[in-house]
């Protein structure tokens, strides 16, 4: 089987081609030919996962899915949530990253939790899927591994953040893996 990934973050398509095996082929927005950006302007990840889906398959009508993930801090009230990825106005992961720690400074409660939902659209119906992982936002960051925000956040039983550990291990408790498990899962019954 053959899918496209509706993303531009080089990071997820790396983690979720790890996770998804050599049963299916993943085709990237560049294979085929989809250079200009994808709208991205809901409010919650559902609403954005499904727009860049459905965005791919009405223009370039093909089966396809997306990833739209972010950090939700309590302390932050659910921030930076949908504005993970530009989340002080930049796309800069580090100004992002550093932000979120800055407010964190003087919070007690540290609680947070990745979350991940995948839109997938084949034989032109959607099918969701989500995974999320709770934790906790650090004092300092830590590890040089991964992307975004995974420098700050540590795992539920875990003494490292998602930057200390080896891909292999944060594949096997995140967000991101939960999802694609349930995609595989999906695709594995058709
Ligand atoms: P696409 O829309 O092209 O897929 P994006 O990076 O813009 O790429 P999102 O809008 O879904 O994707 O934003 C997700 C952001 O959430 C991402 O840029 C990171 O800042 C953060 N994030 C998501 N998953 C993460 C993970 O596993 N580790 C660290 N940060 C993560």
């Amino acid at each position: 089987t053959t899918l496209v990934f509706a993303t531009n973050n080089l990071h997820k398509l790396e983690e979720v081609q790890a996770l998804i095996g050599d049963k299916f082929l993943l085709k990237t927005l560049n294979e085929i030919g989809c250079t200009e950006e994808i709208p991205e302007t809901g409010h919650t990840f559902i609403e954005n996962a499904s727009q860049k889906s459905h965005y791919i398959f009405n223009n370039f009508k093909e089966d396809c899915f997306s990833d739209d993930s972010g950090l939700e801090v309590d302390a932050l009230n659910g921030e930076p949530g949908v504005y993970s990825a530009r989340y002080s106005g930049s796309r800069d992961p580090e100004t992002n990253l550093l932000l979120v720690l800055e407010k964190m400074k003087k919070m007690e409660n540290r609680t947070a939790r990745f979350k991940c939902i995948i839109s997938l659209i084949i034989n032109g119906q959607e099918h969701i899927f989500e995974g999320s992982v709770e934790g906790a936002i650090t004092q300092v960051r830590s590890g040089t591994a991964g992307f975004g925000y995974d420098g700050i956040f540590q795992p539920e039983g875990y003494n490292m953040t998602f930057a200390d550990m080896t891909s292999t291990q944060k594949n096997g408790i995140s967000h991101r893996a939960k999802a694609v498990e349930k995609l595989v899962a999906f695709l594995n019954s058709l």
